[in-house]
């Protein structure tokens, strides 16, 4: 009878003991399915980009500004590269806002000097995901490209001694979450592909080494189109 009591007392214990155990391990693993879950730990990296622009640019993924050339717009020569880092999560959108430099909406430069001109932009960018230390994307014809600002719609008024009157000019607003994923590709054409002589690369450009898959970049054209949009998406690796 001792050694039946003993039996009855001992048996249900080992079950009790599983069951807890499987309760434990169940929560463990909700628990870590739910953080998981919340947070995007397993697709975010941080990302090192390498841009150079001729002259001014601003750096977006998945639709938030995660840096700006150093270099104001309103600096007249300004071609200075720039390393941004940043953390983000796949799959990435990134965004490149760029801006020729214009003296005013003319689209002009150096007005009422004997360099007057209507000038030319230009682009070049490459990331990479420092937690695998590859390239993920760099600038090229696949790129899309939306102009945001054109000047001078009429060219022959380069020679004008008052370009700000006779510059005819037209200038959109980007259009909301433009860099974010599923933005509306309305208007948008590829980007076009630029020699480093038709950009004229100088400066900053040369402090960078470049991806050879890397190109120059700009809407389809470098010269009347002074702020122009880019963008690309780049899935998880
Ligand atoms: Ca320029």
């Amino acid at each position: 009878m001792l050694t039946c009591s003993y039996k009855a007392k001992r048996s249900p214990r080992p079950r009790y003991a599983v069951t807890l155990g499987l309760i434990l391990f169940a929560t463990t693993a909700m628990a870590s399915t739910s953080a998981e879950a919340g947070q995007p730990a397993a697709t975010t990296s941080t990302f090192t980009a390498e841009v150079w622009a001729d002259n001014w640019f601003a750096l977006y993924a998945n639709g938030k500004k995660v840096g700006e050339d150093s270099v104001p717009i309103t600096t007249e020569r300004s071609f200075n590269s720039e390393t941004i880092t940043f953390t983000a999560s796949y799959p990435l959108t990134i965004g490149l806002m760029a801006k020729d430099y214009t003296e005013n909406a003319s689209g002009l430069e150096y007005i009422g000097t004997d360099r007057q001109q209507i000038g030319d932009g230009g682009i070049i960018s490459q990331v990479r995901d420092n937690k695998t230390g590859k390239t993920i994307t760099v600038t090229n014809g696949s790129w899309k490209t939306l102009v945001l600002s054109k000047a001078p719609l009429n060219p022959s008024c380069v020679t004008s001694s008052n370009p700000i009157v006779d510059c005819k000019s037209s200038t959109i607003t980007a259009p909301a979450n433009w860099s974010k994923a599923g933005a509306s590709s309305k208007g948008w054409t590829n980007a076009t592909v630029y020699t480093p002589a038709q950009v004229g690369i100088k400066e900053g450009y040369v402090m960078i080494t470049w991806n050879p898959a890397a190109k120059l970049v700009w809407s389809s054209n470098l010269e009347l189109d002074n702020t122009v949009l880019l963008r690309t998406s780049v899935k998880a690796p």
